[in-house]
């Protein structure tokens, strides 16, 4: 049979291309089993005329695409605007997992998969092959031709990671995707985050199948899958892209240990604050670590605990980011700002955090309501979803779809574009100026100018 995927990166911020891990390892478990796949990588800007030549040169049996929030609007543009299909039609991911209910809302969507779909994948694909009914498949919610929807349960959550093949890179051209990020090679080697932050789907996701959610595949699985692309493709760093790489001590530890004996790329992980400690520092530097990421999301002690469920103190926080220096890690933290509930004053202790740990960058994010979610369940009881700039197009995370009372939209963009300028201006103006740039109603326009000297650009603005 053949499957095309479809992946929607659509006004996605930065310059950078990426890989779909989710359709990436479903591709796997389906060529596995003698099917043939296609991945349509729609970047950049929404244009329907390369994806309409794909569909009539490859006559696909199936069509899949992976679904997050951000990109549903396009996902659905596409299944309508293509109707009728020949092809059978199928959304997964994030999205459709935490709003099933999203299958009734799309004309031409003949299914959604709840949580994890390599094996459902499987299973539709080839009883259509067998021309079987498909309405019966656990994790797969069914439109019959009269409009009614099946609701199947879920499969339990796959335990044993190295039971699957490795990602599926040749599918896309993934040379082009690791240059489109200085030639950086993403890594996703676990599922599931053990924390449950109000604004993230992660909460959601966890209980959509049954078993253990946070799970690491052995340590030799890993080094192969590390051994198989930096010998098939020219790599200069590793990201390893698990939502919180030192959740499991066996496998970072392990993995540190045989990394090092090795490979000598450096790395970079996602951390948690309170996850740092000197023991993990010396193993990630000694295994080749440059650059260690730690969502911060807000500097205000008291509602980062209670709007967003996330329990440390600041001194905790300023705590891990000097052990990482220490050990000698470049630093990269994440921030938030235009959340439910959150007023000018309260982020500027955001400020004066960042001030006071001084990464060596940072993102700020302008929050986005994902449905289902703690916080996003917040915002719509409150009515302070503005639906009709919710759908106007603009990147996502630098602007809002918000009305708060207590923080206006126009203040929230000024607070977003002065950020850079309000944490480093004293300490390091040139990084300042760099990131205000970054953080300008410009920034589009001149990632694409400045992508070709990208490189240099992050050298200048975060010494890596
Ligand atoms: C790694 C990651 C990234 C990477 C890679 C993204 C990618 N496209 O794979 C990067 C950094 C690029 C990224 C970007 C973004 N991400 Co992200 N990301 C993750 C993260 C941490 C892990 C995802 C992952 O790879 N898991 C491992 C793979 C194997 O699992 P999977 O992708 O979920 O796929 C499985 C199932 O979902 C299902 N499935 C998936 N697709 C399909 C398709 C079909 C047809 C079927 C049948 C099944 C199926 O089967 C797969 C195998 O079991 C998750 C958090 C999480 N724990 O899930 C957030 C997450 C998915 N990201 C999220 C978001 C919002 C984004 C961005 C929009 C952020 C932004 N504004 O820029 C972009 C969107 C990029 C895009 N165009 O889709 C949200 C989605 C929320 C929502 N409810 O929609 C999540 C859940 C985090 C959060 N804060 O809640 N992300």
């Amino acid at each position: 049979m053949k499957v095309l995927f479809i992946y929607t990166d659509i006004n996605v911020r930065g310059g950078a291309m990426s890989y779909q891990f989710g359709t990436g390892i479903i591709s796997a478990v389906l060529k596995q089993h003698g099917h043939d796949t296609r991945l349509h990588h729609m970047f950049g800007a929404f244009d329907m005329e390369p994806l309409k030549k794909v569909i009539a040169e490859y006559q696909p049996d199936v069509v899949g695409m992976s679904v997050v929030f951000p990109q549903w609007r396009y996902a659905k543009k596409i299944i309508e605007d293509l109707r009728p299909w020949k092809a059978f039609t199928i959304f997964g991911g994030a999205h459709p997992t935490v709003v099933p209910e999203c299958l009734g809302q799309v004309q031409g969507l003949d299914a959604i998969c709840v949580g994890e779909g390599e094996y459902a994948m499987l299973e539709l694909v080839e009883a259509l092959r067998d021309g079987k009914p498909v309405d019966g498949i656990k994790s797969l919610w069914v439109k019959k031709p009269d409009g009614t929807i099946v609701r199947n349960p879920t499969r339990p959550f796959i335990q044993d990671l190295d039971s699957l093949p490795f990602y599926d890179r040749e599918m896309v051209d993934y040379q082009a995707i690791i240059d489109s990020d200085i030639q950086t090679a993403n890594f996703q080697f676990g599922r599931g985050c053990p924390y449950t932050c109000t604004y993230c789907s992660n909460h959601v996701l966890r209980k959509t199948q049954e078993g253990k959610y946070v799970r690491y595949p052995s340590v030799e699985y890993a080094i192969e899958e590390v051994r198989r692309v930096v010998k098939n493709y020219k790599v200069r760093y590793l990201y390893l892209n698990d939502d919180t790489f030192l959740a499991d001590k066996r496998f970072w530890q392990g993995f540190c240990a045989a990394y090092q004996a090795e490979f000598t790329l450096p790395f970079f992980i996602n951390a948690r604050p309170e996850q740092i400690t000197p023991e993990n520092c010396a193993a990630l530097k000694a295994a080749g670590c440059t650059r260690v990421v730690m969502g911060i999301e807000h500097g205000n002690e008291e509602f980062r605990t209670k709007v967003l469920n996330r329990r440390m103190t600041n001194d905790s926080i300023a705590h891990a980011f000097d052990l990482c220096r220490a050990a000698g890690f470049k630093t990269k933290s994440h921030f938030l700002i235009g959340l439910p509930h959150e007023t000018p004053e309260i982020h500027m202790d955001s400020v004066r955090l960042a001030q006071r740990i001084l990464p060596d960058a940072f993102t700020l994010h302008i929050f986005e309501v994902y449905p289902g979610t703690v916080l996003g369940d917040i915002a719509v009881k409150e009515g302070l979803i503005d639906r009709e700039r919710e759908n106007t197009e603009f990147i996502g995370q630098t602007d809002t779809a918000l009305r708060l009372p207590g923080f206006p939209r126009e203040e929230i963009l000024r607070c977003f574009r002065l950020f850079p300028f309000r944490v480093y201006r004293k300490t390091a103006p040139f990084k300042a100026l760099l990131f205000y740039f970054y953080y300008s109603p410009y920034a589009g326009v001149l990632v694409k100018i400045f992508s070709p000297f990208k490189r240099i650009l992050r050298k200048l603005a975060m010494g890596v």
